[in-house]
C-alpha cells in the first residue's frame, strides 16, 4: 500500500502529481469468498477491514449497488459524539469514539476528525432534566459531558441568540468536548483502502438480488446482479435497504426506513466554531473545512425508500435556525438531499447474529450511526469472524424485542422521531 506522508506528498508535487496508485482495484467478483459483506458504506468497508486486519480474514467481498460510499455515508451531517443514556450504548459509541481518535492515523488516511465539541442546546424544562441526566448518566461511565448555562452556552458559541422573546430560548446546553465531526467521504475511502490493501474485493455496481440458503437453512451464497457468489456467511450493512435485503433471506426485522434531509450553505469564513444539535427544533449545524453550514434537518413522517424529503421539513429548521443564528438570514442555501434512515423501535442498532445460519446483521443505525462507523465495524468483523457477539455488542439482539429488553435511546438525538 502507497504510505501517504509529507514526504511523499512533496516528492509527488516535485513530479506533478503522476504516479499515485489507485486508492482500491476494481476486481472482477471471484466465484467464492469467505465472507461477503453487502453494502459499501463506512459500516461495511470498516467491518471488512478489521475482519482482515484483525482476524487475518482476507477473503472478503463487499458488494454495494451503487458506488461506495453513496449511501447514507456520503450523504450525513457527520456529527460524532458517544453522550448516549444507557450503558450499553454508551459503551458502543465510546468504543467508536476512542477508535476515532487514532483512525486518522490506524488507516494512514486522514479522515479530518475534528473535535471541536458538540453542544446540545435545552430549550425547555423537559430538554433541561433529560440533558443532565444524560450528563450525569455520561460521568458515571467515564464519558465527558458538561452542563453549561446559557450564558456559557453563548461563550462557546459565540453565534447563538440567547436574547428574550425567542420561540426556542436557551436554557443551557449539553457539551461534549470530546465529540466533533469528521469528513464522511474519506472515512468510507480510508477504509477502503485499508481492505483492499489486505486483500479484500470492493465490488462496486453488483447488487445483492437474493440470499440462496441451502436445505439446513444455513447461507449458501448471495446472488447478485453479477453472478452468483458463493460463502458461508453474508453480513448485511445495507442502512436503509436492510429490510429488503433480509427480506431475501426469509428474514423479518423490526425496521422502519425513513427519509431523513441535509443541506449546506454557500460557503463563508470560519463563523461557527463547534457543532450546535437543536434536538427540539429539528436543527443540527456545524460549519465545514470548505466554510459551508451544514445542516441537519429531522426525519418526514412517513415511510419512503424515495431518497428524498418533504420541503416543508427543511423549511421548519431553517425557520427554527434563523431564530437561533440571526446572522444566518443572509446565507443562501446551496444544495440539500436525502438519505433513506433504518429506524429501530428503541432508536438502538441491531449487531447480531440471525435466526439463519451464517447470516449476520448490523442495521437499525437510523439517523445516528455515522459515529459509530469505526466501533461498528469493529465488533460487527468480530461477530461474523468469530459467530459470537463481542461483548459490547451482545445487548444489541434482535431477540431484545421479543424479549423487551429494550435500549430506549429516543432522547438520544431525538431526529428519529
Ligand atoms: P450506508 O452508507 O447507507 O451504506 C449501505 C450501503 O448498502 C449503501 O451504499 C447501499 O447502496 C448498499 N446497499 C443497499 N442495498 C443493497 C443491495 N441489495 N446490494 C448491494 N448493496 C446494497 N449519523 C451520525 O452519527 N451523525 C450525523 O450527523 C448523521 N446525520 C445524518 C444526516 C442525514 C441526512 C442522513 C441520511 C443520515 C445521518 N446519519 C448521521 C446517519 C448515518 O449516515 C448512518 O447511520 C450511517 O452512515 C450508516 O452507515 P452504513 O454504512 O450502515 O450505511
Ligand atoms: O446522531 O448526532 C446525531 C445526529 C445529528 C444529526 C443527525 N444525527
Amino acid at each position: 500500500m502507497q504510505n501517504y506522508s509529507a514526504l511523499s506528498l512533496f516528492r509527488r508535487a516535485l513530479g506533478g502529481h503522476a504516479g499515485w496508485q489507485r486508492q482500491w482495484r476494481s476486481p472482477e467478483p471471484k466465484a467464492e469468498y469467505d465472507v461477503v459483506i453487502v453494502g459499501a458504506g463506512g459500516h461495511g468497508l470498516a467491518c471488512a477491514y478489521y475482519l482482515a486486519k484483525q482476524h487475518g480474514i482476507t477473503n472478503v467481498a463487499v458488494v454495494e449497488r451503487g458506488w461506495l460510499g453513496g449511501g447514507n455515508t456520503g450523504r450525513n451531517t457527520t456529527i460524532i459524539r458517544s453522550n448516549y443514556l444507557f450503558d450499553e450504548s454508551a459503551a458502543l459509541y465510546e468504543h467508536a469514539l476512542k477508535l476515532w481518535e487514532g483512525l486518522s492515523q490506524d488507516l494512514n488516511y486522514n479522515v479530518m476528525y475534528s473535535p471541536r465539541g458538540v453542544l446540545m442546546l435545552a430549550h425547555n424544562i423537559h430538554d433541561v432534566q433529560s440533558f443532565r441526566r444524560h450528563v450525569h448518566a455520561n460521568r458515571l461511565n467515564g464519558i465527558d459531558n458538561e452542563w453549561l448555562t446559557t450564558e456559557e452556552c453563548k461563550e462557546f458559541c459565540p453565534a447563538l441568540n440567547i436574547g428574550s422573546g425567542m420561540r426556542y430560548p436557551i436554557l443551557g446546553g449539553a457539551l461534549q468536548r470530546r465529540g466533533g465531526t469528521a469528513r464522511h467521504d474519506a472515512v468510507a475511502w480510508g477504509y477502503a483502502r485499508g481492505a483492499d490493501a489486505r486483500g479484500v474485493d470492493i465490488i462496486e455496481n453488483c447488487e445483492v438480488t437474493g440470499i440462496r440458503r441451502g436445505p439446513g437453512g444455513a447461507v449458501e451464497g448471495v446472488e447478485t446482479s453479477r453472478g452468483f457468489i458463493r460463502t458461508k456467511k453474508v453480513g448485511v450493512s445495507a442502512a436503509g435497504h436492510t429490510s429488503v435485503v433480509m427480506d431475501r433471506a426469509g428474514v423479518r426485522l423490526p425496521l422502519e426506513s425513513y427519509p431523513l434531509q441535509a443541506l449546506v450553505s454557500e460557503p463563508v469564513k470560519p463563523a461557527f466554531p463547534c457543532v450546535v444539535m437543536s434536538n427540539t427544533i429539528h436543527a443540527y449545524i456545524s460549519q465545514s473545512d470548505k466554510g459551508e453550514m451544514v445542516i441537519g434537518a429531522g426525519t418526514d413522517a412517513y415511510t419512503s425508500y424515495s431518497q428524498r424529503g418533504a420541503l416543508h421539513i427543511t423549511t421548519h429548521t431553517l425557520d427554527a435556525i434563523c431564530e437561533l443564528v440571526p446572522m444566518f438570514r443572509r446565507l443562501r442555501m446551496l444544495r440539500n438531499w436525502g438519505g433513506i434512515v433504518d429506524v429501530t423501535p428503541d432508536r438502538s442498532p441491531i449487531i447480531a447474529k440471525t435466526p439463519v445460519p451464517g447470516l449476520y446483521v448490523n442495521c437499525g443505525w437510523g439517523t445516528g450511526g455515522f459515529k459509530a462507523t469505526p466501533g461498528a465495524g469493529h465488533v460487527f468483523a468480530w461477530t461474523i469472524a468469530r459467530d459470537e457477539p463481542h461483548p459490547i455488542n451482545a445487548p444489541f439482539t434482535i431477540e431484545r424485542f421479543r424479549d423487551g429488553v429494550l435500549i430506549d435511546e429516543a432522547a438520544a438525538a431525538a431526529v428519529a422521531h
